[in-house]
């Protein structure tokens, strides 16, 4: 996403690159039944095709049971699961919109520890099972805005991340939660090697004001569409912060840390005059290399529909402004 280097920035996300090409041309080749065969693979050019057969696999999701929040639904279309999970950012897996889901299949979420810990009373330690257990799930319609002004309506399942907090028992001394993604270079390209990682230091953290975290709003998702989570969306959990550019809701989540001092985040630490600490959606606020007044919505629309709409402060999410009363938003963005 952040796009500092010029080139980058100059690109629109929605331009057709090299790797879009190749991908038309092995769903050609599949159509026409060139891959896919066992045929080929004992062929002298099995090698050069290799390369072809990452997504042959794909990593496997599983339904969920789960009931309807009353009030976070929508009657804005929702942006289909196809989209959801074939354009994302991840840069543990790439920094292209397509790298995550070809990359990503065969990443391992089970077994998976997710510690809360810090200034708490009870120090907690999640495993698998627990991540879809311990807590009633529920689905909620987020509309998510990604500061590089596209947008997506998305049914997350999940739960409070308030309902994680507190049953650690929060300190009154926490001012801050911190969340830290997965580190494991052997199953993420991009911490093996900067130039495939866009040049961040792994690994990827976030983090919110305590009332920020314990706003109900804030969530705690383990799947999509109702399914677990696929790889290239954050499995087997992540955070969702709806009124928060999409960089806030950190994926694949091993650690959350409650402190009293201001934990550093990934984006501000690359780029502090492009990236707040709060990272409020605020059409008022302009990147400085781009406005931030309209976004392009993601729908069932080809790739070349703009879609554009005006984005609203707080992303639509008005109830969340109490918790900036008092703040100038221009200062702390
Ligand atoms: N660990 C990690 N979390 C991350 C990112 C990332 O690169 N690494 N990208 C963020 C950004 S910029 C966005 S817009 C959202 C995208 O979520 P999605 O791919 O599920 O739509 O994930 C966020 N969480
Ligand atoms: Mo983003």
């Amino acid at each position: 996403m952040l796009l500092k280097v010029p080139k980058k920035s100059d690109l629109s996300e929605n331009l057709v690159t090299p790797k879009d090409v190749y991908l038309q041309r092995r769903k050609l080749l599949k159509t026409l039944g060139f891959l896919g065969t066992g045929a080929l693979l004992s062929s002298p050019s099995a090698q050069a095709l290799n390369w072809f057969s990452d997504d042959e696999k794909p990593f496997k999701t599983s339904p969920l049971s789960f009931s309807k929040a009353s009030d976070c639904t929508t009657d804005e279309t929702l942006t289909p699961q196809d989209k959801i999970t074939s354009h994302n950012n991840f840069y543990e897996f790439g920094t292209a919109k397509s790298d995550p889901k070809e990359n990503a299949q065969s990443f391992n979420v089970n077994p998976w520890t997710l510690s809360v810990e810090g200034l708490v009373e009870k120090p907690l330690t999640l495993d698998y099972d627990d991540l879809s257990k311990l807590f009633t799930l529920e689905e909620r319609i987020y509309r998510l805005r990604c500061v590089e002004a596209w947008s997506m309506v998305i049914p997350w399942i999940g739960f409070s991340l308030a309902a994680l907090i507190k049953r650690a028992k929060p300190l009154s001394s926490a001012k801050y939660v911190a969340f830290e993604t997965l580190y494991d270079p052997k199953q993420m390209p991009g911490q093996k090697s900067r130039f495939v990682g866009g040049g961040i230091d792994y690994p990827y953290v976030e983090s919110l004001r305590i009332d920020e975290a314990l706003h109900p709003l804030s969530m705690m998702a383990v799947g999509l569409y109702g399914e677990t989570l696929p790889p290239q969306n954050g499995a087997p959990i992540r955070l969702v912060v709806p009124w928060k550019y999409g960089f806030k809701s950190i994926k694949s989540i091993v650690k959350i840390k409650l402190t009293d001092k201001q934990p550093p985040t990934t984006w501000n630490r690359l780029a502090s005059n492009e990236y707040g600490f709060y990272a409020n959606v605020n059409p008022d606020v302009s990147h400085p290399r781009w406005s931030q007044a309209s976004e392009r919505r993601i729908t069932s629309g080809g790739l070349f529909n703009q879609n554009r709409i005006p984005t609203l402060p707080f992303n639509g999410y008005e109830e969340v402004s109490d918790l900036y009363k008092n703040m100038d938003l221009r200062r702390y963005f």
